[in-house]
């Protein structure tokens, strides 16, 4: 007789209810988290999720998981120390744009250069939702929709997949709250990345970005999962933001843990070639701009 236990997806979900608007984009993430994790067959025991605070910091409380909901851009020290304290356990780490690239921005860095085995899911609104509609890094320059920058900040947009790139982590992916199980998908891959996996999932904030419902629209795969770091770095000047889908896996050792990624010596030249390449490409738009 098979005497297997099935867990369902419903099954790693708590009693509690989440206080998120109807029709934020973090219910599909929760929903893409507990499908994920029930295809994977971890016990509910077996897995932490840590999170900072934000309307998507909530996230650890929906789950039947172990949680730590934190401080204010802090889920990533927290995640690493447990990752590194408790390496049977499967550590995912989650919040929003804010918590993760303005307060918790140099924690990011970090990550992404030590290369700790755990996932980072960030649920990017652009904006800070929890306290009522503030310009986030990842908003727009020219984004007017907050009384406190009403003529936008003027500040060009921090771009999350170049940028942990450029730091170092060994899997780089988007994904996007609407499809879940796309992102269940992506998710599985990142969980099973022997190293750091950062996954950004544009996840709308219909109350303070109502404009994001035009995101359906918007997004399309189209990442071809690239093993080669300067191939990952060309791809990303033509990526618009809305592309979805693995974009980056570093090689994993024959031991299985994942080679560190971050610049060396060896490979200054090719990063100068590709800033002269961005250069170029820049001069180019320009001069296509005034023609
Ligand atoms: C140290 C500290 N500074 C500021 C705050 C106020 N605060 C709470 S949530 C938040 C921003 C949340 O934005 P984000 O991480 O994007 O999450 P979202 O609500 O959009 O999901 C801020 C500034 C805080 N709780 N603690
Ligand atoms: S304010 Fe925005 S991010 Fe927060 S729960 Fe509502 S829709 Fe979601
Ligand atoms: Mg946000």
């Amino acid at each position: 007789m098979n005497t297997a236990v099935v867990i369902r997806p419903k099954d790693y979900k708590s009693a509690t209810k989440p206080v998120w608007c109807p029709g934020c984009g973090d219910f599909g993430v929760l929903n893409a988290l507990t499908k994920t994790l029930a295809g994977l067959a971890l016990a509910p025991a077996q897995v932490a999720v840590v999170s900072g605070i934000g309307c998507s910091s909530r996230l650890p409380a929906y789950t039947s998981v172990y949680g730590f909901h934190g401080v204010h851009g802090r889920a990533l020290p927290v995640a690493t120390g447990l990752a590194v304290a408790r390496p049977d356990l499967t550590v995912i780490a989650t919040g929003g744009d804010g918590d993760g690239f303005s307060i918790g921005g140099n924690h990011f860095l970090h990550a992404c250069r030590r290369n700790v085995n755990l996932t980072y899911l960030v649920m990017d609104n652009a904006v800070y939702g929890m306290t009522k509609g503030q310009a986030s890094p990842t908003s727009a320059a020219d984004w007017a929709g907050s009384k406190l920058t009403p003529d936008g900040t003027g500040i060009a947009a921090f771009r999350p997949l170049e940028i942990a790139l450029s730091a170092g982590a060994g899997f780089i992916a988007r994904g996007f709250s609407g499809d879940p199980n796309a992102l269940a998908g992506l998710l599985a891959e990142a969980i099973e990345y022997p190293g750091f996996a950062f996954l950004q999932v544009l996840s709308p904030c219909i109350t303070y970005r109502p404009e994001q419902m035009e995101y359906k629209a918007l997004v399309a795969a189209g990442f071809e999962p690239l093993a080669d770091r300067n191939a990952a770095f060309r791809r990303l000047l033509t990526d618009d933001g809305f592309t979805t889908g693995l974009l980056y896996r570093a090689p994993v050792a024959a031991g299985g843990s994942a080679l560190a990624t971050a610049a060396t010596p060896d490979d200054t030249a090719s990063l100068a070639g590709i800033a002269r390449e961005f250069t170029a490409a820049r001069l180019h738009a320009a001069n296509e701009h005034e023609s």
